[in-house]
């Protein structure tokens, strides 16, 4: 028996396609039964309907499936495409690689989850291609087994600094596979003590046996690098990229790491960056460190992944004239076009840090020489620790759709990642993922919706985040439509919802140090990491503008001008760019400190609404899915009360101005 839940892979029996002629053959097309990826697609396939509807299918293989190489973005996208169609006695799934079979099993066996007919849901044919070539989850687990900002439980990879190959980690490769994910990076960016020795010896054996694993699955094997190996590990005395000495110990370690782990894909690297060596040191520039690295690994078809989240995080509170929003770009816009072809750019989608509300990150439209590939969290640093329910697609949505105006057609963010803006040769999304050895993988249930919701939408950004939600209630809790049409109501505005109770119209942090979860409204206030609200007697917010740090500007037109002016800038973010008396009337023509109030009273009572919903599902769904997530609403409402009464009064004792509604602020 599995000591976890096993969530969307879970099938159960169905009644919709139960007895259907169709369901009984499946032709696959371009694939060959010698793929690894092929024989596991076959193995989900006929496991999943025999559970579904009770009969296993007959499978009839078409030509041989081309090998994957990762060489172009486009080339993913092309091999990764699938087509399913109806034969007059089966169902026919057409692909150029393993993978597009696998993900074309993956959709057969959604549909029937979610009670659709395939007579409907497959004619005309369905060709679906991804959006996003690179689709990617980033864990955060260090080896010891802890997780940087997990709330799921330890890492499922490491106990004690040893590397576990389980049968935990074939069924993640299976479970995100089954979204569409295609590349893992499996440790933590910020690599340190025995983490530094993922590249030795010591960890070769194993590593290379995940590899293989994920490779099973059509998912490509990133590993985090520490960007001063040539010290730590190479007993140099320096990591300068220019450094010839530093080039041939590189140049070296790749040989020896690509022939020992040979699915090897690529790194990740963090550097110059809280703490992390880097470049800088050396007064290098970010694509000095890329460029080396890269060019080494291009010789066995890898690529670099280089994190923009480089920014001072030793500022000193009084200094107005440092803003932590303009280092990304400051850092890395003035080496637009010098960043090699298999350099990746991966860019946070805020200034910031993955907080409830942030602009999208100006570099996301300003770089247009570079691959870039955006990173989201699913973990929920900052969004409630998979306590608070947050559902954070609707989110994502947004990101993905903001027009950058860097062309004058295709210029949203998912247009650059997925490639189309620039032709650009690698590009993606990628996500801090929220999983950890939990018997449910994702601690509350419902988060387990984000660890879903962003594998479909990487693969697909055109799907609602409605439609997202709904196939996973179907296919992980019910299909009853009361239930369905409940858990809807829960999942879709809880991310407002969550923003609400807490920090308001953009300006984020006031929580915990240290934690992140819980309220602190001058936690960060008069702390180094650059994360200042400026709240005094009259007014809140950081003037961003050009009479202040000038964060406006980095956007392209017309955003510089509508972020600039505070009669402009959309009321959700306006703090995050203005300092405005809390007499300001907003857009809503709520003044600010009575949108303060109103939004705050509106939240918690949002949270209690949506913990009573819950429990009028009792008895109408697994009780312990039932009971992990009222436990967990317990906690949001002692949490969301907390925020709702220590912002109100915080401003309510800075501002002297009485609720207009009279309600109780202490
Ligand atoms: C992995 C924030 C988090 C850190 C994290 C860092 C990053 O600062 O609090 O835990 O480190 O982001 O993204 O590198």
């Amino acid at each position: 028996m599995k000591n976890y839940a096993d969530l969307w892979l879970g099938y159960k029996e169905k009644k919709n396609n139960k007895g259907s002629e169709l369901l009984k053959k499946f032709y696959l097309e371009g694939a060959s039964d010698k793929d690894e990826v092929v024989k596991n697609a076959v193995k989900e396939l006929k496991a999943g309907l025999k559970a579904m509807t009770g009969a296993e299918p007959e499978v009839v293989y078409g030509g041989a499936a081309p090998e994957i190489v990762i060489a172009k973005g486009t080339d993913i996208q092309d091999k990764e495409e699938y087509t399913v169609s109806l034969k007059d006695d089966g169902i026919c799934i057409t692909g150029k690689s393993g993978n597009a079979i696998l993900y074309g099993v993956f959709d057969v066996l959604r549909t029937v989850a979610c009670e659709k007919k395939v007579e409907e849901a497959y004619a005309p044919a369905k060709t679906s291609r991804p959006s996003n070539p690179l689709r990617m989850l980033n864990h955060w687990d260090n080896m010891d087994g802890s997780i940087e900002r997990g709330y799921s439980g330890n890492s499922f990879f490491y106990v004690d600094n040893e590397i576990q190959t389980d049968e935990r980690i074939t069924d993640y490769a299976r479970m995100i596979a089954a979204v569409g994910i295609n590349a893992v990076v499996i440790n933590n960016v910020n690599v340190k003590d025995a983490a530094s020795y993922m590249i030795t010896d010591r960890y070769f054996e194993k590593v290379a046996k995940l590899g293989e694993i994920f490779a099973g699955y059509g998912i490509g094997l990133y590993l985090c690098l520490n960007y001063a190996s040539t010290i730590e590990l190479g007993g140099l005395d320096s990591a300068d990229p220019l450094d010839e000495k530093v080039i041939a110990w590189w140049k070296e370690k790749m040989a020896e790491v690509f022939k020992k782990i040979p699915t090897l894909k690529g790194f990740l690297v963090k550097a110059d960056s809280e703490g992390r060596p880097g470049p800088f040191t050396y007064g290098r520039t970010q694509a000095d460190g890329a460029n080396m690295l890269a060019d080494i690994v291009k010789d066995y078809g890898a690529i670099i992944i280089w994190r923009c989240f480089v920014y001072n995080c030793k500022q000193d509170w009084r200094d107005r004239k440092t803003d932590r929003a303009r280092a990304g770009y400051d850092s890395f816009m003035p080496m637009d076009g010098d960043y090699h072809d298999n350099v990746i750019l991966q860019i946070k989608n805020g200034p910031m840090d993955f907080q409830i509300r942030e602009p999208i990150s100006p570099l996301l439209g300003g770089l247009k020489k570079t691959n870039q590939m955006l990173e989201v969290q699913i973990a929920q640093e900052y969004t409630g620790h998979q306590i608070d329910v947050c559902y954070l697609i609707p989110e994502f949505k947004e990101i993905l759709g903001f027009k950058t105006y860097c062309k004058e057609t295709d210029d949203t963010v998912a247009d650059i990642i997925s490639g189309k803006t620039f032709n650009s040769r690698f590009s993606g999304i990628a996500a801090v993922t929220n999983t950890g050895n939990d018997f449910n993988w994702t601690g509350n249930y419902l988060a387990g919706a984000n660890l879903f919701g962003f594998g479909r939408l990487a693969f697909d950004t055109e799907l609602s985040a409605e439609d997202i939600a709904e196939e996973f209630i179907r296919m992980t809790i019910s299909d009853d439509e009361e239930v369905v049409k409940t858990i809807l109501g829960i999942l879709l505005p809880s991310r407002e919802i969550y923003e609400r109770y807490t920090s308001p119209l953009g300006i984020g942090w006031m929580v915990r140090p240290e934690t992140h979860y819980g309220c602190s409204v001058d936690g960060y206030e008069y702390d180094r990491w650059g994360t200042y609200h400026r709240a005094d007697h009259l007014g809140i917010g950081v003037d961003r503008t050009d009479k202040g740090t000038g964060y406006a500007f980095q956007y392209n037109e017309p955003n510089a001008s509508t972020y600039n002016d505070p009669e402009k800038c959309p009321d959700e973010l306006v703090l995050f760019f203005h300092h405005l008396p809390y007499t300001h009337k907003l857009h809503s023509g709520k003044t600010v400190i009575q949108h303060i109030y109103d939004t705050h009273f509106e939240g918690y009572d949002e949270a209690k609404k949506m913990a009573a919903d819950w429990d009028s599902l009792k008895g109408r769904l697994d009780d312990e899915i039932f009971e992990n997530v009222r436990e967990r609403f317990e906690r949001q409402l002692i949490n969301a009360r907390e925020w709702c009464d220590q912002v109100n009064s915080y401003f309510y004792r800075k501002s002297g101005i009485e609720d207009e509604k009279g309600r109780q602020i202490w």
